[in-house]
C-alpha cells in the first residue's frame, strides 16, 4: 500500500460579488452572512475540515476586514499536528501588484505550498452552500492518474453563462474540452436543457499546479483565472479529470441534500437559497450532525417569543430564528432572520431575510425584502410592500421584485 498523501487546502475568497450589492458594499462576499448565523466561507472551511484536511489558508484581498476577523476568531485550530485555518491577505510578493485573478491569487502564494511540501493540493471556491466530501475527490484524483481534476454537476442549460461547461469522456473520465462561460453551450446528450458545470472545487497534484500557475505567470495574453486559464491549460494537456458530484456520499445526507450545490452569486439566488432552508423537508439539511457546518459561536441569550404589552402574540412559522432575538407581538412566517433580530408589538416579517440585529419597530411591516445588519424600521414603517415607494427610497430592487436594504439604513415611516 503507498504512504497516504499529504494534502493542502487553499480557498480562494479575494472576489468581489458586485452582483450581491449592497451586501457587499463592505464585506467580501465570502464574508456575506447567510442561514442566520453563519458567513459564506463556512461551507468551505466546513466541507475541508470534515474531510480531513488540517492545513487550510484563505487567500483574501477585496474588502477582507470582516473576513479575516470571522477567519482568525471562529477557526482557531489548537496547535497539534500543526492544524491551522489561516486567512492570508494579498502581500504584493511578486512586485507592485495586487492579485489580478484567482491564478495570481496562487501564483503569488506559493511561499505557502513550499513550506508544507504537500502531495495534493485542493482549490475552492468561497462562495457556495453545499456539502461535499473532498477525501473522496482526492482519492478519485489519486485513483484516476490526471493531473487536474475538476468538480462538475449538472445545472440548467440558461445558467450555463455563469459557469465553466465541462464535455467529459464518459469512458476515460477525461475533460475533451472546457468552456468558461460560454455564450452559446452544448448541451448534454442525455439532457437536453442542462450542462455539466464546474463548481470550482479543483485537486491537484502539487508540481503540476505550481508549473501551471508559474507558466500563466509569464503569459501576457492571460486572464489569470483558474476557470479561464489554468484548467484550459491541463485540458490542453489532456491531463485534466472529471469528478462527478453525484459520486460524493456525504454522511448523515439524503440523496437530495447529496445534490444540493448553490451558488449564491446573485440577491436573487441568495434568497431563494434562504428560503429552501425553510422548507419543511429542507432540500439542504443545516442539522446533519454528521456532518457539520459550523461557525461562530455567539455569547448570546436565547430566542424569545412573548406577548406584547397589549397581548399581541409573538409567534414564527417555517421560519429560521437566531439567537439572541426577541420577538415581542411579531408575526413571522417564511423568513430568516438572525442574530439579534428586535420586533416590537403588532409587525410582521414574512417572506424575508434579515441580518444581524435589525430592529423592526411597533406595527413595522416588512415583506419579500432582504435587510443588511443594523437596519432600523421605525414605528409604522414598511419595507417590500411598496415597489414604487422603495425605488424612491434607492433601494434596490432585484429582477425577482425582492426589496434590498444596506447596512444600517433607517427606514422611516
Ligand atoms: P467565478 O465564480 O465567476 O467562476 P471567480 O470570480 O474567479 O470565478 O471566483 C472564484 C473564486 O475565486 C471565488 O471564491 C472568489 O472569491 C475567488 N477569487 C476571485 N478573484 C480572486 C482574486 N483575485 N484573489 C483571490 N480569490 C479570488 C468560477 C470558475 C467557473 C466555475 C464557477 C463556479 O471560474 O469555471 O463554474 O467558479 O461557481
Amino acid at each position: 500500500m503507498s504512504a497516504p498523501k499529504k494534502v493542502f487546502g487553499i480557498i480562494l475568497a479575494g472576489g468581489e460579488g458586485k452582483r450581491l450589492m449592497p451586501l457587499t458594499a463592505d464585506r467580501a462576499k465570502p464574508a456575506v452572512p447567510f442561514g442566520g448565523q453563519y458567513r459564506l466561507i463556512d461551507f468551505a472551511i466546513s466541507n475541508l475540515i470534515n474531510s480531513g484536511l488540517r492545513q487550510v489558508v484563505v487567500l483574501t484581498q477585496y474588502k477582507s476586514h470582516s473576513l479575516d476577523r470571522h477567519v482568525s476568531q471562529n477557526w482557531r485550530m489548537s496547535g497539534l499536528l500543526d492544524s491551522y485555518v489561516a486567512s492570508v491577505p494579498a502581500q504584493q510578493r511578486l512586485g507592485k501588484r495586487w492579485f489580478s485573478g484567482s491564478a495570481d491569487a496562487i501564483l503569488q502564494s506559493l511561499n505557502l505550498i513550499n513550506d508544507e511540501k504537500p502531495d495534493i493540493v485542493v482549490v475552492i471556491g468561497a462562495d457556495h452552500v453545499y456539502r461535499m466530501d473532498f477525501e473522496q475527490m482526492v482519492q478519485a484524483h489519486i485513483d484516476s492518474g490526471a493531473r487536474a481534476t475538476v468538480a462538475g454537476i449538472r445545472q440548467p442549460l440558461a445558467l450555463a453563462s455563469q459557469f465553466g461547461v465541462i464535455d467529459a469522456d464518459p469512458e476515460t473520465g477525461r475533460i475533451r474540452d472546457f468552456l468558461e462561460k460560454p455564450a452559446s453551450p452544448t448541451p448534454l446528450a442525455d439532457s437536453p436543457n442542462e450542462v455539466l458545470v464546474s463548481m470550482g472545487n479543483y485537486v491537484f497534484d502539487t508540481d503540476a499546479l505550481i508549473a501551471a500557475v508559474e507558466a500563466d505567470g509569464e503569459s501576457v495574453s492571460s486572464g489569470h483565472d483558474m476557470g479561464g486559464d489554468i484548467i484550459p491549460y491541463f485540458v490542453e494537456r489532456g491531463e485534466a479529470g472529471y469528478y462527478d458530484m453525484k459520486q460524493n456520499e456525504v454522511p448523515g445526507s439524503s440523496p437530495r441534500d447529496r445534490s444540493y450545490w448553490r451558488d449564491v452569486g446573485t440577491i436573487d439566488s441568495y434568497y431563494d437559497a434562504h428560503m429552501d432552508l425553510i422548507s419543511t423537508l429542507p432540500i439542504f439539511n443545516l442539522y446533519n450532525t454528521a456532518w457539520p457546518i459550523r461557525t461562530q459561536s455567539v455569547n448570546t441569550p436565547p430566542a424569545k417569543f412573548v406577548r406584547d404589552a397589549v397581548g399581541r402574540i409573538g409567534n414564527a412559522i417555517d421560519s429560521i430564528v437566531s439567537v439572541g432575538s426577541v420577538l415581542s407581538g411579531t408575526h413571522l412566517e417564511r423568513s430568516v432572520v438572525s442574530v439579534g433580530t428586535m420586533a416590537a408589538g403588532g409587525s410582521t416579517i414574512t417572506d424575508s431575510v434579515l441580518l444581524d440585529h435589525v430592529q423592526v419597530g411597533q406595527g413595522a411591516r416588512v415583506h419579500r425584502a432582504v435587510l443588511d445588519k443594523n437596519v432600523v424600521l421605525e414605528d409604522g414603517a414598511t419595507v417590500g410592500v411598496d415597489r414604487e415607494r422603495d425605488l424612491e427610497r434607492g433601494f434596490t430592487i432585484t429582477e425577482s421584485g425582492i426589496t434590498v436594504v444596506g447596512k444600517g439604513i433607517l427606514i422611516a415611516r
